[in-house]
């Protein structure tokens, strides 16, 4: 088992990916081949998924698109990590990345971006999904598919025309509906389905963005959304139909809807307070100018004084 950072600074050994290496934390563990030459990566955050991960990766792997698998795992005390260095033993295009704690979806989703990006060989498009089958394996293709059209982010939506969720309890259909009506009415997004977490990434797009994004759970759904649209990168949405999960429970907690709302609160604040900023240093900037040379004549003044 090696280090994050050196298993980074072993396999890449120009100076600037050992710079990437450095920027992602000492203690988290990685194992598995660095070098795979992979265009497609699928990034599989896991937190006890022990009963659903071994079946999710065979039905990838039978694809037959041949990806990168990153599972990034917290340490999960139900031995999913187990289960995937068994499969390992199976398939060598399964990397694991161990993180020491529970750190949350936003963190494990980001540290996986960093980490794709700094490869020797970095994956041209990302997919990222739920590894309890709530997101069906056979959609990969389709959102590759979008993606290779010129999307820079395609996600897979509940919400536009011929999307839908099943089996899944009103209060979590409540729940899901609440955060996208937030989402889009107090930040003014127009994606409909704004929290979807199957979705295809470009290299273009993640590059751009990675460092922007500071999300801890969640929250980082609509991030990536908001850095995406921000910066006028093509955005698309395509039908799926959203299955609960049958194994394991879900980690969306009292905490992490606190997250979600205090990621809303504060990126509306922020909206609130630039605009006026940006108007007054506008409006009166003449008169911040007479200030400040006010201000340089008194100090000259000063100087001859002394
Ligand atoms: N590494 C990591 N993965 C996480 C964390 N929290 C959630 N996940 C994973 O992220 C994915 C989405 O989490 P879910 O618990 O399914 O959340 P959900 O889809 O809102 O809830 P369900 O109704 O159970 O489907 C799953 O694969 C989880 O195992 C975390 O803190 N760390
Ligand atoms: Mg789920």
């Amino acid at each position: 088992m090696k280090n994050l950072k050196e298993a980074l600074i072993s396999n890449t050994q120009s100076e600037k990916e050992n710079e990437k290496g450095r920027a992602l934390p000492e203690n988290y563990v990685i194992e598995g081949n660095l070098r795979i030459k992979s265009e497609v990566a699928i990034l599989l955050p896991t937190y006890c998924e022990a009963g659903n991960v071994a079946r999710l990766i065979e039905e990838i792997e039978n694809l037959g698109i041949n990806p990168l698998i990153l599972v990034v795992d917290d340490s999960s005390p139900d031995g999913t990590a187990n289960v995937v260095r068994h499969l390992q033993n199976k398939y060598s295009n399964i990397v694991l990345i161990i993180r020491p704690s529970k750190r949350g979806l936003g963190t494990a989703i980001t540290d996986s971006f960093k980490f794709l990006l700094s490869l020797e060989h970095p994956p041209k498009y990302v997919i990222t999904m739920d590894a309890d089958f709530s997101h069906n394996p056979r959609d990969i293709k389709r959102l590759l598919h979008v993606a290779k059209k010129g999307y820079n982010l395609v996600i897979g939506s509940r919400y536009c025309k011929g999307g839908k969720a099943e089996n899944w309890s009103p209060i979590r259909v409540l729940i899901s509906k609440i955060a996208n009506f937030i989402a889009s009415v107090l930040l003014g997004l127009s994606t409909k389905d704004c929290t979807s977490g199957l979705r295809c990434y470009s290299k273009a797009l993640l590059k751009h963005i990675v460092n922007d994004l500071h999300s801890h759970t969640y929250e980082i759904q609509i991030e990536t959304i908001r850095c995406a649209t921000n910066k006028g990168f093509y955005i698309a949405e395509l039908p799926i139909t959203f299955t609960s999960r049958k194994i394991g429970k879900s980690k969306l907690t009292f905490n992490e809807i606190k997250n979600f709302l205090g990621y809303i609160a504060k990126t509306k604040f922020r909206s609130y307070i630039s605009v006026p900023q940006q108007l007054f240093v506008k409006k009166f900037s003449p008169i911040y100018m007479v200030l400040m040379r006010n201000y340089a004549e008194m100090l000259a003044r000063l100087k001859n004084l002394m």
